[in-house]
């Protein structure tokens, strides 16, 4: 019974909810099954888990930028703790953290993990699936897509993302999933998995998602801008993908979501250029100066301001857009 040894319980995995995070998951699991798994919305989430976890000895931070808050949390760890960063965007803040980093670019953060803990090769189609997601053409994806087919491999993409955005705050689903990939099944061979994507294709959820942002849309320059009215919030769960997707099409270098939740506005940033505008130093550097609090990777980014400030952040991204 050496899965079973207590050393499991020891470790805890902080990641995304997105593809990328479920498949870091099952990676993760499939290495240590007693671990514990979170999966969170925002670093500023990551950095709460993280300063409530005061008895695992390892904790896996897995593409969860190094924000302020974060580094906080890290340094409020025990001598007994040790954490690892693994990553697959560059940042400055690396340094500033303890412990072990990995970061390595041009493939998803699950295949970072897949690397760095030697995984098994039965997961292998399932990391190329996160490549794909993240648009990453790595090798893997290649010899996944030679072996499997480029139309099952993008069905399987398609499947497991569909799947986790008919409940967005579900992340028992996500944990169950994850559990059942880690031993090398597709997505659609998961029951739980096939269940909720065939419901969100009936539900005509992705066109329904994609209708709104068209019709919300404004361009500004090379930004598409969508601002979300309190009941539009997760646009049937597809959020920034559909912006993303819709403002790509267009021609645009960069999308940006906004909600206003009373006198707070939230606001999503992507880039979809690697070469573009870091995105997450912007909204460093914005909300810095005018409050509340933001920060991410180069191509992706949140931030809370204040709404007085809604009109002048999106001015100031524009302007530093267009500069590059
Ligand atoms: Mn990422």
């Amino acid at each position: 019974m050496d899965s079973l040894s207590r050393d499991d319980r020891d470790k805890h995995l902080i990641t995304r909810g997105n593809v990328d995070g479920l498949v870091s998951a099952a990676v993760f699991l499939s290495k240590h099954p007693l671990s514990r798994v979170s999966f969170v919305t925002s670093p500023r989430a990551g950095a709460v888990e993280l300063s409530k976890d005061r008895t695992s000895r390892e904790i896996y931070l897995v593409d969860i930028a190094l924000v302020p808050d974060v580094l906080r949390a890290a340094e409020g760890c025990r001598e007994t703790q040790m954490v690892h960063a693994i990553d697959h965007h560059p940042s400055s803040a690396l340094e500033e953290l303890k412990g072990v980093k990995v970061v390595e670019e041009g493939m998803s953060a699950a295949g970072v993990l897949f690397h760095h803990l030697e995984g098994s090769p039965h997961l292998k189609k399932l990391v190329a699936i996160a490549d794909q997601m993240e648009y990453c053409e790595t090798q893997l994806l290649h010899d996944m897509l030679r072996k499997h087919g480029m139309q099952k491999m993008d069905e399987e993409a398609k499947v497991l993302d569909f799947s986790w955005r008919l409940d967005i705050e579900d992340d028992e689903f996500r944990l169950a999933a994850a559990r059942n990939l880690a031993d090398g099944s597709w997505p659609s061979q998961v029951p739980s998995i096939k269940r909720r994507y065939i419901q969100v294709v009936n539900e005509r959820r992705w066109p329904k998602a994609v209708a709104r942002v068209k019709a919300g849309l404004e361009i500004k320059g090379d930004v598409a801008i969508l601002a979300c009215r309190d009941k539009n919030r997760s646009l049937y769960g597809f959020g920034t993908r559909a912006l993303v997707d819709v403002a790509y099409r267009r021609g645009c270098k960069y999308a940006m979501m906004l909600h206003e939740r009373k006198d707070t506005c939230c606001v999503s940033l992507r880039g979809m250029k690697r070469e573009g505008l870091d995105v997450g130093n912007f909204v460093e550097g914005f909300t810095a100066v005018h409050g509340m609090e933001g920060g991410g990777h180069p191509t992706a980014a949140g931030a809370r301001i204040p709404v007085m400030m809604e009109h002048r952040f999106m001015d100031e991204f524009v302007s530093a857009s267009f500069t590059r």
